[in-house]
């Protein structure tokens, strides 16, 4: 009978390549939240798989891109503390599309040896792609990073190959015992996945740049005996985006109150009572102390 094996994994990659959905796919939850639009994601988060023989422990990073803000700077500090600090790598790329410069510069950047630890690539986005080109693109990051311990064509969306990815990460983890009980499926406390699954719903029904300019803080979350309440405050970064979120008629803050609601309803298996309000805090993403208190420092965790 093997060890048990426990540790981290890394999910690494540019914006959109689908790293959040497939923690998600794997946890059997969403405890990352998921949208179209880049750049969702902008915290570290855990998400923990655990069966017989082995805990893998997801760490689900912001995407690795270039932006000026303050707040792009520390999202891509967070991914690559991540990786220093994970036990193994999982670079992820959309195999859908053809590999284009700034992905080609990250695999370069962890094929360096500066790191240590194993890396595995992760095709992902397989349903979408022309097979013809799947092995020449497969065959393009193997001349890039020969050393890698596996190169993994998945679907996240459809859960496609996603016992074989499991295999070959549970191979590199170390014998441990498991670190978090076996029911324990994220780090976020539910306030902060309320914060998510709020901002989750701005990112969908909002456009240019008003998601990116968005945070959502909880203000309030207290549990009843009915179910939680939560009174939630939607920042965002000028004067006339406060409008558009809001909507004719209150119906925009409307939608993403609902929508938001009966997600974390589906999430935690209770009733919630969800107040929203919208709140003007110019420029908070390039003020360095507004976002240690909105845990998106550089240092967030
Ligand atoms: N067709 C397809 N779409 C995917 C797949 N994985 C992710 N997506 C979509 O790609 C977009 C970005 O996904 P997300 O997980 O947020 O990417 P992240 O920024 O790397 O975390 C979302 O619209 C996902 O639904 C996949 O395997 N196939
Ligand atoms: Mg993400």
């Amino acid at each position: 009978m093997s060890e048990f094996r426990c540790g981290t994994v890394a999910l690494l990659g540019r914006p959109n390549v689908g790293k959040s959905t497939l923690m998600n796919k794997v946890i059997g939850a969403k405890v990352a939240i998921v949208t179209p639009k880049p750049q969702t994601t902008r915290h570290r988060i855990l998400g923990i798989f655990t069966d017989a023989k082995s805990q893998v422990i997801f760490v689900d990073t912001p995407g690795i891109h270039k932006g000026t803000k303050q707040l792009n700077r520390n999202m891509v500090r967070i991914a690559y503390a991540a990786a220093q600090e994970a036990d193994v790598l999982a670079i992820m790329q959309d195999a859908s599309r053809p590999l284009d410069s700034a992905t080609r510069l990250l695999i370069e950047r962890f094929a360096d040896g500066s790191l240590k630890q194993p890396r595995i690539h992760v095709l992902n986005k397989i349903d979408l792609a022309n097979r013809d080109l799947l092995l020449p693109r497969l065959q393009e990051i193997q001349r890039i990073d020969p050393e890698a311990r596996a190169y993994v064509p998945v679907s996240a969306r459809k859960g496609s190959q996603i016992n074989a990815l499991l295999g070959e990460i549970r191979a590199c983890l170390p014998e441990s015992p498991a670190v978090y009980e076996e029911d324990w499926f994220t780090d976020q406390s539910q306030r902060q996945l309320a914060e998510e699954y709020v901002r989750e719903q701005v990112f969908l029904g909002m456009h240019q740049e008003i998601p990116f300019q968005t945070a959502v803080q909880v203000e309030r979350f207290e549990v009843g005996d009915s179910g939680i309440e939560i009174d939630a405050v939607i920042l965002v970064g000028s004067e006339r985006h406060k409008p558009m979120l809001i909507g004719k008629a209150g119906m925009g803050m409307k939608r993403i109150g609902t929508y938001a609601r009966k997600g974390l309803e589906e999430l935690l298996g209770q009733r919630i009572y969800l107040k929203l309000w919208v709140k003007v805090d110019a420029d908070w993403f390039d003020n360095p102390g507004k976002l240690v208190e909105l845990g998106l420092g550089s240092d967030a965790s």
